[in-house]
């Protein structure tokens, strides 16, 4: 297992969708000087010459500025922008087995999983992988469910991983999360939509520092 390199982390997922007037580029460049401490490039719309050319920039970038950065979907992918791991949902490790996954990108490269209930975060106890996603939290534009805040210390209690939330977080109810012994916190809209993204994420680190260990 490769641990993340903080004991706490904020972690954008990319989506061009919701960077309003500017490039995913843009966004991860302002996250990066704010703070950031991993980058998941998510381009749903995206071709795949589209997305090796941004992976290749983002890869670059997060190495320069020792930022973690994953790409979502698609070993290959991640293995041909040098990405540092790869993100899978629930239906990507039926197409993609997690061992062949390992055997793709080796040893040293970070591999999450997405789960979306407590019998997921189980199987995913049994699988070589080095963290896990779990939400949808609270209300979110990519997905027409929600997990809901209630079980988060059941799953950190559960996972042998260390688990990111995910799904409406926000500044406003980021502390709801947290307070549940949540610290690793991902999103799309909160940050990519802040007119100001570097002071989005002091402040949010700011609320995340106020939370011991
Ligand atoms: N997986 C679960 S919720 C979500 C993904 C990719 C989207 C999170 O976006 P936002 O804007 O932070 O709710
Ligand atoms: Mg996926």
């Amino acid at each position: 297992m490769i641990p993340f390199r903080n004991k706490k982390n904020l972690y954008l997922v990319t989506s061009q969708e919701y960077c309003l007037q500017k490039t995913t580029l843009e966004v991860a460049r302002e996250a990066i000087a704010g703070g950031i401490d991993i980058i998941q490039m998510r381009e749903k719309t995206f071709a795949n010459d589209e997305l090796i050319k941004l992976g290749k920039e983002l890869s670059t970038l997060s190495k320069k500025h020792n930022i973690v950065f994953i790409a979502n979907d698609d070993p290959c992918l991640a293995k041909e922008i040098n990405a540092d791991g790869v993100h899978l949902g629930q239906s990507d490790i039926l197409k993609h087995p997690i061992y062949k996954v390992r055997e793709l990108l080796g040893k040293d490269k970070i591999i999450g999983v997405s789960t979306h209930c407590l019998e997921q975060v189980k199987e995913a106890n049994s699988l070589d992988i080095d963290y896990i996603a779990y939400g949808p939290i609270y209300k979110t534009k990519t997905k027409d469910y929600t997990v809901g805040p209630e079980k988060i210390e059941d799953v950190i209690k559960t996972s042998r991983f260390p688990v990111v939330f995910i799904g409406g977080i926000n500044k406003e109810n980021i502390r709801a999360v947290l307070k549940r012994g949540a610290r690793n916190m991902a999103m799309i809209r909160e940050i990519s939509e802040s007119p100001d993204i570097k002071a989005k994420i002091k402040e949010l680190k700011e609320i995340i520092n106020e939370y011991n260990n």
